[in-house]
């Protein structure tokens, strides 16, 4: 693959990223009527980490990859081009949902936009998506939190992939929790450390937009694998607020535009989601 380097942020990943902090605080509040009753995984606050990515392959490359999901996914599925109403079928128990109402936010899919869901045990998408790479040769991107990553068989897939030069990218979303317990507590080494170990090129940035498309064009050859400090801002599961004083990234990004602008797009996308959800509640 070429480099690129990106100078501006390209306004599609912050247009992508409102719907799906919309996406995030309109189901935030149908948790909170339970008009939805099933266990959630919010995104809001990691949007960058697949919208920035999504990008770089799907419209600066024009490459589709094939992206394997972690539970909270819900970012990852809206940025990869999954359906907003078969999200929300799922949500609600609805056979017409992505996994025909069985599987729920933790394990979201999409046949047509590849994306594969999760099974639910933390880390076991690293080796399905390394040995599904392997057997394809298709360009593969596999998503895990920072506790998944600690997975003996997470790290297992990391050597495979190294040794066999599968031609995969694995994306550490590291929002610092493994539910509640923070990094520093649960290891002391970097996944960044130990993936350049294996021979994968490998990253730790945060999550601003920018940084995120310049590192993805530095990569010169696969398997690699991108740390990337985030902030997840509701709980690890439902509608609440763990801290109301984290770094939210995507209310810096927005704050760079004009308020009316960005206000528009809102509430023209809000409109979209709110029509999506009465047609799927309608029947
Ligand atoms: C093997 C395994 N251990 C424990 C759990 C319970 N569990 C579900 S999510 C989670 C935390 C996941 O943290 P991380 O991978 O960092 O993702 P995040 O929720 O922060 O996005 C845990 C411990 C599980 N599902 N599977
Ligand atoms: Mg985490």
């Amino acid at each position: 693959m070429n480099k690129k380097s990106f100078d501006d942020l390209p306004f599609e990943i912050v247009k992508k990223s409102i719907f799906i902090r919309l996406v995030e605080e309109f189901i935030f509040q149908r948790l909170k009527n339970r008009e939805i009753k099933i266990p959630v995984y919010l995104s809001a606050g990691q949007e960058y980490c697949a919208s920035a990515v999504s990008y770089f392959f799907r419209e600066a490359k024009k490459i589709e990859p094939h992206v394997f999901v972690q539970h909270r996914n819900h970012h990852t599925y809206l940025s990869f081009e999954g359906s907003l109403e078969q999200l929300f079928f799922e949500l609600i128990g609805d056979e017409r949902g992505c996994v025909a109402g069985m599987g729920g936010s933790a394990s979201l899919q999409s046949k047509s936009a590849n994306i594969f869901g999760h099974d639910g045990l933390m880390g076991s998408q690293a080796p399905i998506a390394t040995g599904y790479a392997f057997a394809n040769n298709k360009f593969t991107i596999c998503y895990a939190g920072d506790a998944a990553a600690e997975e003996d068989y997470y790290l297992a897939a990391l050597g495979w992939a190294a040794t066999k030069k599968i031609p995969i990218l694995f994306i550490v979303e590291d929002n610092d929790l493994s539910i509640l317990t923070k990094v520093s507590v649960r290891r002391c080494w970097k996944m960044a450390d130990v993936a350049q170990g294996f021979g994968l090129q490998s990253f730790d940035v945060d999550d601003n937009p920018i940084t995120i498309l310049n590192t993805l064009g530095q990569i010169s050859s696969y398997p690699a694998l991108i740390n990337i400090r985030t902030n997840r801002l509701f709980w690890h599961a439902g509608a609440g607020l763990d801290d109301p004083d984290i770094f939210d990234r995507h209310k810096q990004i927005c704050s760079q535009y004009e308020k009316e602008d960005i206000e528009l797009l809102k509430s023209n996308a809000l409109k979209l989601i709110k029509a999506t959800w009465n047609k799927c509640n309608r029947h």
